[in-house]
């Protein structure tokens, strides 16, 4: 790693999947990285604690910062301190379903957030390269295969909220002539995955199962469609990104699909087991509006970026088992969520 601080870059949403993965290669390229994370009564950096430098060290690079999306102000404060060269926007109420249940708090930061942000950018009189995290769930009810140029069809107010943050990027880029992009990426998973989406629940159960700690698993709608890809590679096309001549919109996907059904049945047999013989329905993990198939057509970003995935769903699903057997071995899984909710 080299030690001399080549760029300073702001991640929000840090103690994310995404968010760890990201800070994780940008220290690796030797940026000094400000993380934001929210104040929580519990500890929420076990992401990134293995990453965190004691900032009584001499040459630590990763600073953290408190700092919600909802709180414009302090959003001022940290961009005139920081004056940062990039910006990535990862921060959200990223769950789909839980969405329906807090519309208006995934409005506030899900969508007016990334107005905050910009705002903010524009206040402190800075003009770093922003990346806005936006979704394949934008393309909602459009029917795949989904590209830069699909219209987008939302079907929650969590994708209604990224349409608006998506709008108000582009508007940043050409009434202001920030540098901005909109990363459009579908489904990306990792052992880092929260364990409310349902490749994680599906993996972690499937641990807890083949050591004979669970025996069922409740599960909604198995006939979605998903695009899944591995998060460390999408991290990697967010920065590609920032480093282009001209900012644009970009799809990062792996073209191909699977239905939830499929990923049951790849994680499952991994372990030798049959699937039907654990998994249950259960109507609350059902959401009102469903988006019944995302597939995504990365070709501007191969032809662009040069960025092409190389881990898909099979793969995925084996590196996520592998891990979750390891963490439960290990004591217990290593990113808990305990509250049984119906997301
Ligand atoms: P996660 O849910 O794992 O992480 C979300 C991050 O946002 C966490 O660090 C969370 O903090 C933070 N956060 C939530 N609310 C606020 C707030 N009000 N103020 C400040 N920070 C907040 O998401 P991912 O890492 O999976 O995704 C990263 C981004 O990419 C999100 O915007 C998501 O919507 C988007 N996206 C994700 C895709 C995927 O497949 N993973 C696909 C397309 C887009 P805390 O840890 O305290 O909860
Ligand atoms: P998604 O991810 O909604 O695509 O959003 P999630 O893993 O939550 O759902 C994928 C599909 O699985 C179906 N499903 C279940 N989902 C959950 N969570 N729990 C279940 O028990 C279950 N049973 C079936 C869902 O109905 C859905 O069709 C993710 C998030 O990371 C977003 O932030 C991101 O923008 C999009 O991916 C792209």
């Amino acid at each position: 790693m080299s030690s001399t601080v080549v760029k300073k870059a702001i991640v929000t949403g840090i103690t994310g999947q995404d968010g760890s993965y990201l800070a994780e290669l940008l220290l690796s390229k030797g940026y000094e990285v400000h993380g934001f994370i929210r104040r929580s009564s519990s500890f929420n950096t076990s992401r990134i604690d293995h990453i965190y430098q004691d900032p009584h060290a001499e040459n630590h690079r990763l600073f953290l910062h408190f700092a919600d999306l909802t709180d414009a102000s302090r959003l001022v404060t940290l961009m005139n301190e920081i004056e940062p060269d990039e910006v990535y926007n990862l921060a959200a109420q990223s769950h789909v379903r839980v969405s329906f249940d807090e519309p208006e708090y995934t409005g506030d930061t899900t969508g007016l957030g990334t107005v905050r942000l910009l705002e903010a950018i524009r206040a402190a009189g800075v003009s770093p390269r922003y990346y806005q995290a936006s979704s394949s769930e934008m393309f909602g009810a459009s029917p795949p295969p989904q590209n830069e140029d699909t219209p987008f069809y939302p079907r929650s107010p969590y994708g209604v909220a990224k349409v608006y943050s998506y709008w108000i990027t582009r508007n940043y880029r050409e009434a202001y002539g920030l540098f901005a992009c909109n990363g459009i990426l579908f489904n990306h998973e990792s052992p880092r995955r929260g364990g409310t989406f349902v490749t994680r629940k599906i993996t972690r159960a499937v641990a807890r199962i083949a050591a004979g700690q669970q025996t069922e698993l409740y599960m909604g709608n198995l006939d979605s469609v998903r695009d899944w890809g591995y998060a460390p590679e999408y991290v990697e096309g967010m920065w590609r990104m920032l480093q282009l001549d001209e900012p644009g919109d970009f799809v990062l996907a792996t073209n191909t699909s699977y239905t939830v059904r499929d990923f049951l049945q790849l994680s499952f047999e991994h372990v030798g087991l049959d699937w039907e013989k654990y998994v249950r329905f259960d109507e609350r993990y059902l959401r009102p509006t469903e988006v019944d198939s995302l597939v995504g057509d990365a070709s501007k970003a191969a032809d662009v970026l040069g960025w092409v995935p190389k881990v898909l769903t099979p793969r995925l699903a084996q590196i996520m088992v592998d891990a979750d057997i390891a963490a439960l071995a290990a004591e217990g899984t290593r990113y808990v969520d305990t509250a049984e909710t119906s997301a």
